[in-house]
């Protein structure tokens, strides 16, 4: 092992002629050599796929303590037989050194982390996972001997072929969908069905949101990735949802979803788009969010209305409907399911007059 210039007084605890054939063994000879420098150090590698023949691109970082120096660093690639380191660049100026199985520094190592990629050729005939190990060999200023980490993972596998996980939310659906295996390089198109009423909202590749689409397609996937589609429902031109419309009959082909929500079919006074928000049905004269009593007794009052029981709903007081200072107070939420009929015992009164309204909506 040659270690980069200006760095002569560096001493690694692996005995002279140690021949490294197993990274965990070696990892315990280090550890013992060095046992107690207390180094706070990490070392990743991330790498997708490759071709056969082909290249492989092969992604590092090393994180250190922010208050050290970093004095020397040797990353030694593991990868399969055949497989050629090829070159490297980034921090440090890394090159491949002379034997063509470890990558050296030759610059100086001021950043924190170092950060570099590798490339290694890969010749015909290979296909499926093939593992990477990462061998890393450091000397901080803090230290005596120099000490070594594995690259996380151990190992990193990389894949002529990369799954692209597609799936989508309720009130639609992708195709294909589930896991789908493209070749390294290859293409794969989605795409996004709503349901009746609903449309795309979001289109997550990689998880982030890239919009709405009615289909994607990846192209030269080197990687594994993900898409998932998330629907939502159409909604009138008050906000009326579009599937409740049609559910309750309100349309057809002469009726569009913004007149189906301002008519009042049932004559209860109440248009269809204030039904939906009360959840009463806009088809029945009797379901309908009405007060049905005020009765005072001494200082208390009671009051009593009937409407839906899936929306939510709030009893509201005011004493003056003229003065435009007064302000609607809530006295009462109704959290759903609610009962179809409620009512309020409003107590301890002093004001000779006032006023009750009761609220419904949609959360
Ligand atoms: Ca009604």
């Amino acid at each position: 092992m040659e270690l980069p210039g200006g760095i002569g007084s560096m001493s690694f605890g692996r005995p002279p002629g140690f021949i490294l054939r197993n990274a965990a063994i070696w990892l315990l000879v280090l550890g013992a050599a060095s046992p107690s420098q207390g180094a706070s150090v990490q070392a990743s590698h991330t790498g997708c796929g490759y071709s056969s023949p082909g290249v492989v691109s092969v992604s590092c970082e090393f994180s250190y303590e922010p208050d050290r120096q970093l004095l020397a660093l040797l990353w030694t690639p593991g990868m399969p037989a055949q497989w050629h380191l090829e070159d490297a660049f980034g921090h440090g100026s890394p090159e491949i050194n002379s034997n063509s199985q470890e990558i050296v520094f030759t610059g100086a190592l001021t950043n924190n982390p170092v950060v570099f990629e590798y490339r290694v050729t890969v010749p015909p005939g290979y296909t499926g996972p093939q593992p990477l190990t990462g061998e890393v060999e450091y000397q901080l200023d803090s230290m005596t001997n120099g000490s070594s980490v594995l690259a996380d993972p151990d190992p990193l596998f990389v894949d002529s072929h990369h799954r692209i996980d597609a799936s989508a939310s309720n009130y639609g659906w992708i195709d294909p969908s589930g896991v789908v295996i493209v070749a390294h390089g290859g293409s794969a198109n989605f795409d996004m069905w709503p349901d009746p009423y609903y449309h795309v909202s979001n289109v997550l590749v990689d998880a982030i949101d890239i919009g709405s689409m009615s289909s994607y397609s990846f192209t030269n996937v080197t990687c594994d990735r993900t898409i998932e589609v998330v629907f939502a429902e159409n909604l009138a031109c008050m906000g009326t949802p579009e599937w409740w419309l049609a559910a309750q009959g309100l349309t057809n082909e002469t009726v569009d979803f913004c007149a189906a929500e301002t008519n009042d079919v049932d004559s209860d006074g109440m248009p269809a788009w204030a039904e939906w928000e009360s959840d009463t049905i806009p088809t029945n004269f009797g379901s309908v969010l009405r007060v049905l009593s005020v009765q005072r007794t001494g200082a208390d009052v009671r009051v009593e209305w009937k409407g839906g029981t899936n929306a939510w709903q709030s009893l509201e007081t005011r004493q003056d409907l003229v003065d435009t200072t007064a302000q609607w107070r809530a006295i009462f939420t109704n959290e759903p399911p609610t009962d179809s009929v409620t009512d309020f015992l409003h107590t301890n009164l002093t004001s000779p007059r006032l006023f009750y309204r009761v609220k419904a909506w949609r959360q």
